[in-house]
């Protein structure tokens, strides 16, 4: 009997929802290298480089065609009708577990819908354009804002409460994503050290699907629902 679940999700779960991955890009991600626009190097280098590369992601995501899909309905009504505990986490940018219902969520990457002011630390909403004139509306300071996005070399945000997650639980389930980055792709790990149950819910395999016990292949919108109900009929 499952009581405690955790899940990561990556970009495969938002795919069909009409966002691009970052595998399909194949390093070029929207005609950027990804070190130019996902670090801070690249923000020093750049800002407005940055800015606008962020600001086209988040315009898309705020557009009309841009929707939840069946694999974060499923996954917010896991968390709704579970008896046990579950616990996502994702590393997806984006509010598409939000706008499905799930509530008990930690974006480790950060969020596209909110902004950090290197002057104050204060976090805020953001669903206009930022840019390196945007001024801080706690701080008044010009040029302070960045999107409140965790890049490369930097620390994931919630680290400690997704660990003690992960050594509590007794299944972990990763969906949608290739298992490149760490220290998420270390999860796995993690979860199966404290005996775990470990499932892989991907289009392809991941390239550390081999440290799963069970593995199942096929679209998002189809898998998640499909395992959802099997775990809520436990
Ligand atoms: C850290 C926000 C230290 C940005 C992201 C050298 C210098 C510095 C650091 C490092 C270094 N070498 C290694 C590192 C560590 C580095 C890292 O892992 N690099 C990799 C490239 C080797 N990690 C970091 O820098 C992290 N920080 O290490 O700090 C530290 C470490 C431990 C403890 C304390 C401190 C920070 C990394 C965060 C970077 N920010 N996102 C933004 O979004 O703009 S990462 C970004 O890329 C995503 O968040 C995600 O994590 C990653 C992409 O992965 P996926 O989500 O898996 O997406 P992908 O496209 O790759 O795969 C999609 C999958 O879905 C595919 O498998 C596909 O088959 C599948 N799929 C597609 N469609 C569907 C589907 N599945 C189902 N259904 C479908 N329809």
């Amino acid at each position: 009997m499952v009581s405690k679940v955790v899940i990561l999700t990556g970009a495969g779960v938002s795919a069909e929802s009409g966002i691009q991955t970052f595998r399909a890009a194949d390093g070029l991600w929207h005609n950027h290298r990804i070190e130019e626009v996902a670090s801070p190097e690249g923000f020093t280098k750049d800002p407005a480089l940055v800015h606008q590369f962020y600001n086209d992601r988040r315009r898309q995501l705020l557009s009309a065609d841009i929707n939840e899909n069946a694999a974060h309905v499923a996954l917010a009504k896991l968390e709704q009708h579970f008896a046990g505990e579950v616990l996502l986490v994702t590393q997806n940018i984006d509010d598409l577990h939000e706008r499905a219902g799930s509530t008990q969520l930690v974006h480790m990457h950060g969020e596209l819908l909110k902004k950090r002011c290197l002057g104050c630390e204060q976090i805020t909403a953001v669903t206009d354009d930022l840019s390196v004139e945007s001024v801080c509306e706690y701080c008044n300071s010009t040029a302070q804002l960045r999107p409140h996005i965790v890049w490369f070399g930097e620390m994931p945000l919630q680290m400690p409460r997704i660990e003690k997650a992960l050594l509590q639980c007794d299944l972990f389930v990763s969906i949608g994503t290739s298992g490149n980055v760490y220290p998420a792709a270390g999860y796995v790990q993690l979860a199966a050290g404290n005996g775990a149950e470990t499932l892989e819910l991907n289009l392809e395999a991941s390239a550390t699907n081999s440290l799963f016990d069970q593995c199942r292949l096929g679209l998002a919108s189809k898998l998640v629902p499909e395992w959802v109900e099997e775990l809520l009929s436990q």
